[in-house]
């Protein structure tokens, strides 16, 4: 659709701009990778704090916050790992911010963000990144299988995010980490948890199980928990407020 038609044209023009050549003298392509995978399988509360501006579902979500305080917030809170939102059209974010986001903090960073070009994952390991997300909507199974190849041959995770049976279906093989099931409607932007839950039997037990999309309180994650969840993805719940970081900390024992 439209957004996959902007990125494209998005990534044709940086790949003319910045050759791979330059992205791989990157000094972060030196440093070592930390799996998001297993931090979740080591936590109780397994949270993935989201940097998130805006979005298309809700425009405006906070825009007075400097990332590098958000994810130092995030960290001292105990998350399991953050997400920076790397889009600029829909999202308000950027590549910069992925990059002050792991000069503040330690923790797993996923760049979130449309991939659809193995260019988008050495950017995302050159800025810092431990983790990428797949969109099964987007993507076709033999590009999920490239990215995903191409993820895991630069030390990255790969979070792969589905909406229904058939993208699970169509998306199952061994170069994924973590499934997640996106609970926010992609036509009507609606949330419903049902979504994690009707799905979870369906997840295949060696894969990471995350939940994403309109969890705003712990009871959500008590309820999850039971079908399996470990992962779960929140990003406008703690956003909306002027210290991410506090907030994130009620979600942690
Ligand atoms: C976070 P929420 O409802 O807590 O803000 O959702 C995250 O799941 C959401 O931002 C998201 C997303 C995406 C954004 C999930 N999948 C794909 C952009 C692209």
């Amino acid at each position: 659709d439209k957004i996959v038609a902007d990125k494209r044209k998005e990534v044709d023009l940086k790949k003319s701009l910045i050759p791979v050549s330059q992205l791989e003298k990157s000094v972060l392509m030196e440093r070592n990778t930390v799996s998001l995978a297993s931090a979740l399988q080591n936590s109780t509360s397994g949270i993935i704090a989201e940097h998130k501006r805006r979005s298309p579902s809700k425009s405006v979500i906070n825009q007075d916050l400097n990332v590098q305080d958000v994810a130092k917030g995030y960290e001292s809170a105990g998350v399991c790992g953050m997400s920076v939102l790397t889009d600029g059209k829909y999202f308000g974010g950027s590549l910069d911010d992925l990059l002050l986001a792991r000069a503040s903090a330690n923790i797993p960073l996923l760049r979130k963000e449309f991939i659809i070009d193995e260019y988008q994952i050495l950017e995302a390991r050159a800025h810092g990144a431990d983790v990428i997300l797949l969109i099964a909507a987007i993507l076709n199974r033999t590009e999920i299988k490239v990215l995903s190849e191409t993820a895991k041959s630069l030390g990255l995770d790969v979070l792969l995010e589905v909406h229904n049976e058939e993208e699970l279906q169509k998306s199952i093989m061994p170069s994924l980490d973590m499934l997640g099931v996106n609970n926010r409607n992609l036509k009507t932007f609606e949330v419903s948890l049902e979504t994690s839950k009707n799905l979870s039997e369906k997840i295949p037990n060696d894969f990471v199980k995350v939940s994403e999309s309109g969890i705003s309180t712990v009871e959500a994650i008590k309820e999850l928990q039971p079908y399996g969840y470990q992962g779960f993805l929140i990003g406008e719940n703690f956003m909306k407020t002027n210290d991410p970081g506090k907030h994130a900390k009620e979600f942690i024992s």
